[in-house]
C-alpha cells in the first residue's frame, strides 16, 4: 500500500487537547460590581449555561429551555468540573471554564452527546444564588430625621414597591396598579420576607430588601417568579395604621372599664342598643382609649361587635350578655381543657 521511501501527508484537525494534571481553567470574567458576597459550597444557585467543544460546537444549552438550571453546588449534583467552576461566584457573574474530561465525563463519554476523552467548555452566567439558611437581608435606603412610630406587627401599611430579580429583571411595581399596595403585618398577608422587611419602618422610609425563596415564593415559584429565585424589593412606606390582634374589631389602650356596661349603658335603662353601643365605641376611639381594626369603617366594626354582643338577637345588649372578647376567649379555652 505504502511504496517504500514514501512521504506521507496527514491533514489533522486537532479536536481538543488535555492534560490528566489540568485543572478547570476560568477564562473572560466578568464579575459585577459590587460583589457583596461569593458562593461557597452548600449555596443553591439558578445559571445559565452554553456547553460546547473546544470546536466551538454546542452541544448543550440552558438558553433553549424555559429557565435556568437550577443545583446546590460542591454536593456532587453536577460533574466536578462544574461544581468547582461555580465555586467563589459572585451573582451576576459571567465566566468560561474549560474542563478536562477526568473532571467532566471521562474516558466513557456521555451517551451519544459527550464523546470519550472530551474537554467541555461552558459560557456560565450567574442569575443569583442562595444559602438555605439566609435570612432577609435590609438596607435602609433613606431613613427620615424624625423616627418615633414604627411599625409593627397587625398594623395595616400602605406602601409603594418594586419586585427585581437579582439581574434587574423588573417582576411587580406597585405604580402598575391605580391603589397603594396595603397589608396587615404578621398575618400572611404578603410572603414572609417582604412582611419582615416591612416591620420596624417610619413613614417615608425607603428600604432594600433582598428576600431569599424560602422566605418568598420558594421552588414552586409564582405567576411571573422562577422557581427557587432571590427577589429584591425596594419599598417606601407611605403610611400606617396601628392594629389589633388578629380576630379582634377593638382593643383597650387602657384598662377596662371597672363596669364595663354601666359604662356603655350613659342613659342608666339596663339596656344597650345599636346607637347607644356606637356612641361608646367611637368615644373611646376619639379619647385615645381603644383602637379599632384598621382598613374597616367605625360603622362596620359597631355593626359587627354589636352582632357578636346581643347574643339573643333582640336588638339591645343586657348585662348579663355582655362580655369582653378575652373573657370569652378564656372561657373557651376552658371549656376546651374541661373536655379533654
Ligand atoms: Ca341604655
Ligand atoms: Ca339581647
Amino acid at each position: 500500500m505504502i511504496p517504500p521511501q514514501a512521504t506521507l501527508v496527514f491533514d489533522i484537525l486537532l479536536e481538543d487537547i488535555h492534560n490528566p494534571k489540568d485543572n478547570i481553567t476560568v477564562e473572560s470574567q466578568e464579575v459585577p460590581e459590587p460583589c457583596a458576597r461569593r458562593s461557597v459550597a452548600g449555596d443553591y444557585i439558578r445559571y445559565h449555561y452554553n456547553g460546547t467543544f473546544l470546536n466551538g460546537v454546542t452541544f448543550d444549552t440552558s438558553y433553549q429551555r424555559n429557565g435556568t438550571y437550577n443545583t446546590y453546588i460542591g454536593m456532587g449534583y453536577v460533574i466536578p468540573g462544574m461544581d468547582q467552576a461555580l465555586l467563589g461566584v459572585c451573582q451576576g457573574e459571567r465566566r468560561r471554564v474549560i474542563i478536562p474530561p477526568h473532571l467532566a465525563y471521562g474516558e466513557q463519554g456521555a451517551g451519544d452527546v459527550i464523546p470519550p476523552s472530551a474537554v467541555l467548555v461552558f459560557d456560565i452566567h450567574v442569575i443569583d444564588f442562595h444559602n438555605p439558611s439566609d435570612k432577609v437581608e435590609i438596607e435602609i435606603i433613606y431613613k427620615p430625621e424624625v423616627c418615633n412610630d414604627t411599625t409593627a406587627v397587625n398594623d395595616l401599611v400602605r406602601y409603594h414597591y418594586n419586585c427585581t430579580l437579582m439581574d434587574g429583571t423588573l417582576l411587580f411595581s406597585s405604580h402598575d396598579y391605580e391603589n397603594m399596595q396595603d397589608a396587615v403585618l404578621g398575618q400572611d398577608k404578603v410572603i414572609d420576607g417582604l412582611d419582615e422587611g416591612l416591620r420596624g419602618m417610619c413613614v417615608g422610609e425607603k428600604r432594600r430588601i433582598i428576600v431569599p425563596p424560602h422566605l418568598g415564593h420558594g421552588e414552586r415559584g409564582a405567576a411571573g417568579v422562577p422557581s427557587s429565585a432571590v427577589l429584591v424589593f425596594n419599598i417606601e412606606l407611605v403610611s400606617f395604621e396601628r392594629g389589633v390582634p388578629p380576630g379582634y374589631l377593638f382593643v383597650w389602650l387602657e384598662d377596662t372599664p371597672a363596669d364595663l356596661f354601666e359604662a356603655m349603658d350613659m342613659n342608666k335603662n339596663g339596656e344597650v342598643p345599636m346607637e347607644e353601643f356606637g356612641e361608646f365605641i367611637k368615644l373611646q376611639v376619639s379619647e385615645g382609649k381603644g383602637r379599632i381594626k384598621p382598613g374597616m369603617t367605625m360603622e362596620e366594626i359597631v355593626a359587627d361587635m354589636f352582632q357578636n354582643q346581643d347574643r339573643n338577637k333582640d336588638g339591645v345588649i343586657t348585662p348579663n350578655e355582655l362580655k369582653l372578647k378575652v373573657d370569652e376567649d378564656k372561657e373557651r379555652e376552658q371549656a376546651r381543657h374541661e373536655e379533654l
